[in-house]
C-alpha cells in the first residue's frame, strides 16, 4: 500500500496558461499528508522539470518531449512498485502517463473519466490542440492515423479499444464519435449516466473490464468531468456534468476493485475564475483522489480501534 506521486506542470497541450501550476496546490490541499493519514506510504517524486523548446502554434516538439519525461518518471513510480498518481497539467499528459504505466506493467485497462473523447487524431482535430487527441496516440487500432512526428516517434501503441471506458462524455467531436463507433468504444455518455445512475454504469463499467483478465487500472480523470458549478477552473468547461457525488461514487468504486495502478488527475487552472471556485475545484480534485485511494464517506477507524 504506497502511492508515489508525480507532478507535471505542463501546459502545452492547449493554448491556456495556469494549469502548470496545478500539481503544487494539489499538493498543498493536503494530498501527501491525507494519504500518509488512510494508511499509505507515499513518496513524492517531485515536479517535472520540462525543457522551453522553440516550437510551432500547437507545440508538438514540447508536448512530445515532455510526455517522452513522463512516461519514464511513470516508469520508475510503477517499477518502485507504487500506484502512480499524476498530477497535471494538461491532458495531453495522457500519452506519457499511460505510454509509462503500460511500459512498466503491460497490459492496462483505460477508464477515462472527461467532458471530452480526446480522441481526435493530428488530422481530423478542429483545434489542434494535443489536449484533445492523446487517445489517438495510444491506441493500437488508430496506428496508423498518426501522422510521423519525430517529437513522438518514442510512443508505441499500447492499449486496445476494448480495453477503454469513457464515462461522463458530452463535448465530442463528429470525428471523435465516428472513431468511438468505428472502434466499438464502450461509453457511458452524461446520458447513459442519467438513464442507468451512476451506481450501474460502475458495475457495468467493471463487468466489461474484468471481463476475461483482470488488467491493472489506469484512471485518467479529467476534472472538467466534473459540472463546471463544482469545478469551474478548468479551460474547456462543459455544462451538464457529473455532481459531485457521481464524482466521488467512480473514484470510490474503483479503489474497491483493487486494480487500480495508476491515476491522472488533469486539467485544473487556477487562472480561469475567481478564488472561490479555485478552490473548490482543488478541493474538489482532492477528495477525487482520496476516494481513488479506499476513503469512504461512511468513515473508517482502524482494526485496533477503543474508545478513549
Ligand atoms: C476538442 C475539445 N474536442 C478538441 N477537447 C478538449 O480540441 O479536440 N479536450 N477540450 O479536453
Ligand atoms: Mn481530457
Ligand atoms: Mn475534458
Ligand atoms: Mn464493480
Amino acid at each position: 500500500r504506497s502511492v508515489g506521486v508525480i507532478g507535471a506542470p505542463f501546459s502545452g497541450g492547449q493554448p491556456r496558461a495556469g494549469v502548470e501550476r496545478a500539481p503544487d496546490l494539489i499538493r498543498a490541499a493536503g494530498l501527501l499528508t491525507r494519504l500518509q493519514e488512510q494508511g499509505y506510504a507515499v513518496k513524492d517524486y517531485g515536479n517535472l522539470q520540462f525543457e522551453a523548446l522553440l516550437d510551432g502554434l500547437q507545440r508538438v516538439r514540447s508536448v512530445g518531449g515532455a510526455n517522452r519525461k513522463l512516461s519514464e518518471a511513470v516508469q520508475e513510480v510503477k517499477r518502485d512498485g507504487h500506484t502512480c498518481v499524476m498530477l497535471g497539467g494538461d491532458h495531453s499528459l495522457a500519452i506519457g502517463s499511460v505510454h509509462g504505466h503500460a511500459a512498466a506493467v503491460g497490459d492496462l485497462s483505460v477508464l477515462w473519466v472527461d467532458a471530452h473523447a480526446d480522441i481526435n487524431t493530428p488530422l481530423s482535430s478542429g483545434t489542434g490542440n494535443i489536449h484533445g487527441q492523446p487517445m489517438s496516440y495510444l491506441l493500437h487500432e488508430l496506428r496508423d492515423q498518426i501522422p510521423a512526428q519525430p517529437s513522438f516517434s518514442w510512443v508505441q501503441p499500447c492499449v486496445s479499444a476494448r480495453d477503454v471506458v469513457y464515462i461522463g462524455l458530452r463535448d465530442v467531436d463528429p470525428a471523435e464519435h465516428y472513431l468511438l463507433k468505428r472502434l466499438g468504444v464502450k461509453v457511458f455518455s452524461m446520458t447513459e449516466v442519467d438513464q442507468l445512475g451512476v451506481a450501474r454504469v460502475m458495475e457495468e463499467t467493471c463487468d466489461y473490464l474484468s471481463d476475461k483478465v483482470k488488467k491493472p487500472i489506469h484512471l485518467s480523470y479529467d476534472v472538467d468531468a466534473i459540472d463546471p458549478s463544482v469545478t469551474p477552473a478548468t479551460g474547456t468547461p462543459v455544462a451538464g456534468g457529473l455532481t459531485y457525488r457521481e464524482g466521488v461514487y467512480i473514484a470510490e468504486h474503483i479503489a474497491q476493485t483493487g486494480l487500480l495502478s495508476a491515476v491522472d488527475l488533469v486539467e485544473v487552472n487556477p487562472l480561469l475564475c475567481g478564488e472561490a471556485g479555485v478552490s473548490s475545484t482543488v478541493s474538489t480534485a482532492l477528495t477525487l483522489l482520496l476516494a481513488c485511494f479506499g476513503r469512504l464517506r461512511q468513515g473508517a477507524h482502524p482494526p485496533a480501534y477503543r474508545l478513549p
